[in-house]
């Protein structure tokens, strides 16, 4: 994310910190975490609001609680990879490269924004930065980034394809088309794709218990013999570990692994949700206690990583780049009315 160092990262020194030497993060990198959850926790609490005040129209699903799943596959990330995920996508295109002004920019429906104001919340998309979208059709983009993996394999690229997709979408037969060719097609080494099972324990007002016999979601991936796990996704170092060896393996072997992430879905579905009767104010507030950002900071406290005033001052930024970002936005121009029919039909 394109953000300018914290006063705190400045002053400190290099290399491992106290408490910190089995971890293979230096300092920079490990308070460049901290910095780019809370930079995403911020810009999101900074466009709830402007929706909520009707500046933002359209949808608006926010990513809060779920920022270290994200951020911790995406540090694995190589240019020629592709990544694709469902309409819950500011992290993953912020995580990637695109500022937080583009993609607020984008939600305000500006001509400044990612795909100049006329994708939306919905439907960021990044190529350059290896982002492939913001799908808004529930499973609809499941087996497109199945397809990418087999097109990477096939030109022989070395890249790979990270797919992420809800809990609630994989009762979709897209999903369960898709994992059987990339199952198949794994047994060749034709399928280097990482399925990340986003799993916040509702899709829409339906939660997992209710939505499935088999609430084994990760098992689902045994009907196509692609091996999985499962990972405490609010934990950003579990989550990193993870995906360093699994992107590996993939890389290596260009066979598919399925992650079941586990996680929760802290805010509403989306921004329009406001009564939430699908379940009650305790399972949430219990929920809470294991934000991931709340517990990565304790960690770095505990590490001798970052003091409170670093933390602190961290926040202060990431404060000072959500408002920049609703500034530019607001103050940028409505697309240009030659815009209209450009980038919506291939030629
Ligand atoms: C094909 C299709 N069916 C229904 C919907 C309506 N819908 C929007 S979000 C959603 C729930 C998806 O839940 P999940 O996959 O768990 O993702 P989450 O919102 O939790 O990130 C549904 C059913 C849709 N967008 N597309
Ligand atoms: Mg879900």
């Amino acid at each position: 994310m394109a953000t300018t160092r914290s006063r705190s990262a400045k002053s400190a020194e290099n290399g491992v910190a106290k408490g910190a030497e089995t971890l293979p993060y230096d300092r920079d990198t490990l308070i460049g975490f901290s910095r780019t959850m809370t930079t995403i926790r911020l810009f999101e609490e900074a466009a709830q609001k402007a929706f909520r005040q009707g500046k933002i129209g359209g949808y608006l699903h926010l990513y809060i609680g779920q920022e270290a799943l994200a951020l911790g596959f995406l540090h694995e990330y190589r240019p020629g990879d592709k990544i694709i995920t469902a309409y819950r996508d500011h992290a993953h295109a912020l995580i990637l490269g695109a500022t937080p002004r583009e993609v607020m920019a984008e939600l305000y429906g500006k001509g400044t924004g990612l795909v100049k104001g006329k994708g939306g919340s919905m439907h960021l998309f990044d190529v350059k930065n290896g982002f492939w979208g913001g799908y808004g059709i529930v499973g609809g983009h499941i087996p497109l980034g199945v397809g990418f993996a087999y097109a990477q394999a096939y030109q022989k690229s070395g890249a790979m394809t990270q797919l992420y997709f809800g809990d609630g979408s994989i009762h979709n037969g897209a999903f369960h088309e898709a994992a059987n060719l990339a199952g198949l097609w794994g047994r060749e080494g034709m399928n280097p794709c990482l399925f990340v099972l986003e799993n916040n324990k509702y899709g829409m007002g339906t939660s997992v218990q209710r939505a499935t016999a088999m609430t084994d979601l990760s098992e689902k991936f045994d009907s196509y013999a692609i091996e999985h796990e499962d990972v405490d996704a609010n934990d950003l170092f579990a989550v990193l570990e993870c995906a360093q060896r699994v992107t590996k393996k993939i890389r290596e072997t260009g066979t598919p692994y399925g992650i079941e992430a586990q996680t929760y879905r802290v805010t509403a579905h989306g921004a329009a949700d406001f009564l939430e009767r699908y379940r009650g104010k305790e399972e949430v507030a219990e929920a809470r206690k294991h934000d991931p950002i709340n517990r990565y900071e304790h960690r770095l406290l505990e590490m001798g990583v970052a003091t409170e005033a670093d933390l602190e001052a961290i926040r202060a930024e990431a404060k000072a780049v959500a408002d920049d970002a609703v500034k530019f936005a607001e103050e940028s121009p409505e697309p240009d009315l030659s815009e209209l029919y450009t980038d919506v039909l291939a030629d």
